[in-house]
């Protein structure tokens, strides 16, 4: 009897040994008693990972141009703040053209940059090197203005809401002419988030009385602007009482054709964008009678996300600015606080 049971344990032994051969290699139950230490070494593996600075960070800012005022100070922005924090600033200019901006973040990406921050010319478009970001494992934020791509394309948005801009210029043409009227339209670059934006809020809120018989881009800049004002002017010869213009430059450009048409401020009641230190000085002579603010000063708030990006810590999908409307009657005052 004692000889059965002895030969069941080691015939029971046996099976067990032959059926874990994993027991063989995991030591880890005796190793545990005698050397405590063995036990520890797994878990430096979890130590937390290194905590990077600004130091460490490489941001590439392929800007889309210099075509505004609104644009020099965000670009400046962005490298006094890189200068400040020691971030390393991977910056291009591609004057207005997607194109430019497309190879720019691909120099990036072969570069191997943390981080793109892009202000997108245009809105549509950008599949193609989002993907290939996302592919190399760079987030990008997209900055200013918007994109049509899907959301989980990049990794968050930084800028204004430009149809609440458009939606509150409409508020302001609606006060100032509030029996109704003629207007025109000078608009920011074609497809771009801005002007898409800004053209769409503005119709939302526009009185039914108020009638837009044209509308025509200016690209965003002073040198556009002016002639499709010209060209407006000739055409509509004393029929336009109001005109929103998308930003501060083509409305400097529009004053310089309404001035050399003969008209005198407030014949023709505008309504601008961008609150500029050249938005003010339009509202103190009398020809702007409101500008919409749009803050351009972000390099602050995208290099503090980009730094978040890097780290793996948690970030917000979406930011957008807060800001006002300026009127005539406190420009002087405030111009010299402005920033840009
Ligand atoms: O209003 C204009 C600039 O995208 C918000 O671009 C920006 C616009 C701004 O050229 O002045």
């Amino acid at each position: 009897m004692f000889k059965k049971i002895a030969f069941l344990i080691v015939l029971a032994s046996m099976i067990l040994t032959a059926c874990q051969p994993a027991a063989t290699e995991a030591p880890a139950v005796p190793a545990a008693t005698d050397a405590p230490a063995a036990t520890e070494a797994p878990v430096a593996t979890e130590a937390p990972a290194k905590v990077y600075t600004y130091a460490d960070l490489t941001l590439c800012y392929p800007q889309l141009g210099a075509e505004s005022d609104w644009r020099t100070a965000n670009t400046a922005s962005f490298k006094e703040t890189a200068e400040q924090l020691g971030v390393t600033l991977v910056f291009s200019d591609a004057q207005q053209k997607q194109e430019n901006q497309i190879s720019a973040m691909r120099t990036c990406i072969q570069q191997g940059v943390n981080v793109i921050a892009l202000p997108p010319v245009v809105e549509d478009g950008w599949d193609a090197v989002l993907q290939e970001a996302k592919d190399a494992n760079i987030p990008v934020i997209i900055v200013d203005r918007s994109v049509s791509a899907d959301k989980s394309m990049y990794a968050a948005h930084i800028g204004s809401d430009m149809v609440l801009e458009g939606q509150k210029a409409a508020l302001e043409m609606n006060k100032l002419l509030p029996d109704g009227g003629k207007i025109i339209e000078l608009s920011g670059t074609t497809g771009s988030g801005a002007a898409v934006g800004r053209a769409q809020g503005f119709r939302e809120a526009l009185n039914a009385n108020i009638e837009i018989i044209d509308s025509q881009t200016g690209n965003f800049t002073t040198a556009e602007g002016k002639p499709v004002m010209e060209a407006f002017l000739k055409k509509y010869e004393g029929q336009i009482d109001g005109a929103f213009i998308h930003n501060d430059n083509m409305a400097i450009g529009a004053v310089e054709a309404i001035k050399a048409a003969g008209l005198k401020p407030g014949d023709i009641k505008i309504v601008s964008v961008d609150g500029t230190r050249g938005g003010f000085q339009l509202m103190i002579d009398g020809w702007v009678q409101a500008d919409v603010e749009c803050n351009p000063l972000l390099g602050p708030q995208v290099m503090e996300m980009a730094l978040k990006l890097m780290n793996g810590e948690p970030i917000e999908a979406e930011t957008l600015t807060n800001e006002t409307v300026y009127y005539p009657d406190n420009a002087a005052e405030l111009l010299p606080t402005r920033q840009y």
